[in-house]
């Protein structure tokens, strides 16, 4: 029997290098020895307020992106979360499990409460327990996702652990799944805060669709430092995190970048790594547009996924009801 591989990704803004770099390329290269599940989940992207007709298009656009980056729908399943509505169900069963206060350590919702203030929504609070369900509906053993997941991916860990201290063995305990390298990639702008597709600012993040002069000018304006030497050195933030996505597009050893860029500046990093961007973008840019020319395509890709899944889903529910007294 093959593990289980659970992720999803929101179906909001522009999805970035740092998604591609810490997730969907990693989900892309497990999926011959995994049984690998994705899902879009646009019913935690609603946590934030979303127009009606962008959150329908962007959904179509991620899911065309996951398969232009080489997610093969006959390997993995690909679907849509509000698609199946035991998620929801099961959410709401966890949520009685699940004390205030470990909701109330989640650093995600700490940073967005600072931002937003009282607007913050009740679902935005209670988000961690929708992805508990979505991870434990399907008996998941790996949980592949970037550095700011890793606390969300613990806290179903516990719900789960504490639901079978009280109903017995019944959600297998997945483990988070984070890349050695690249498991945060930081703004170009600011690169002290982590790339994020809802950042506003132009020159923030390298987003999978950005035309060609567009990676240019953006790789060319990226913030550094005002040293001299071109070294992997977490100090300096600016320049490591150029590095990073350097060593993670090119598979060079660190040792060979830097004895690459040895008597180099910094102009000549950004340039040639503005190139390497835009050359390893171009093929899953084309796919998509290919993809993309038959909207039908991705539909029958969405709705064969959903009809793959909610048998797996239907058993877990049914199980959770009949032990916790349901109906
Ligand atoms: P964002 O912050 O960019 O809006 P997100 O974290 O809210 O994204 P998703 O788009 O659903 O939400 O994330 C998809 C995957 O990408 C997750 O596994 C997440 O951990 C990862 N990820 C998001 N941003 C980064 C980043 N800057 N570096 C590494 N991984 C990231
Ligand atoms: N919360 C995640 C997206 C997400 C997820 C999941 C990831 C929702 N459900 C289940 C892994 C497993 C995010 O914002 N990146």
């Amino acid at each position: 029997m093959k593990k289980r591989v659970f992720s999803g990704i929101q179906p909001t803004g522009d999805i970035h290098i740092g998604n591609y770099l810490a997730a969907i390329k990693h989900w892309v290269a497990s999926q011959t020895e995994l049984d690998s599940v994705f899902c879009i989940v646009d019913l935690h992207a609603i946590t934030v307020p979303q127009e009606t007709n962008v959150l329908k298009s962007k959904i179509r656009e991620v899911t065309g992106l996951l398969l232009a980056a080489g997610i093969d729908p006959k390997l993995s399943t690909v679907f849509i979360q509000s698609h199946n509505s035991a998620h929801t169900e099961l959410a709401w069963i966890l949520n009685c499990f699940t004390p205030m206060g470990w909701m109330q350590r989640m650093t995600q919702f700490k940073d967005k409460l600072q931002e937003q203030k009282e607007q913050v929504s009740v679902g935005l609070f209670d988000y961690p327990a929708l992805m508990a369900a979505d991870i434990l509906l399907y008996n998941t053993d790996i949980v592949p996702v970037g550095e700011d997941q890793k606390q969300h991916v613990e806290l179903t860990r516990d719900i789960a652990q504490r639901f079978n201290s009280i109903y017995g063995e019944t959600f297998k305990l997945p483990e988070p799944l984070i890349p050695e390298t690249g498991a945060r990639i930081m703004g170009l702008d600011d690169p002290t805060t982590k790339m994020s597709k809802s950042e506003a600012g132009s020159g923030h993040a390298i987003n999978l669709l950005d035309p060609s002069d567009t990676i240019r000018a953006k790789v060319m304006q990226a913030t550094t430092d005002s040293l001299r030497e071109i070294r992997f050195d977490e100090n300096r933030p600016g320049i490591y995190n150029l590095l990073v996505i350097y060593e993670l597009f090119t598979g060079l050893s660190r040792p060979d970048i830097e004895a690459r860029f040895e008597r180099k500046g910094y102009v000549n990093l950004k340039q040639e790594l503005a190139e390497i961007i835009v050359d390893s973008l171009r093929p899953l840019q084309s796919r998509y547009q290919e993809l993309t020319a038959d909207p039908t395509y991705l539909d029958s890709v969405l709705t064969e996924g959903s009809s793959r899944i909610r048998p797996l889903a239907e058993k877990t529910m049914t199980v959770v009801k009949e032990k916790v007294g349901l109906g």
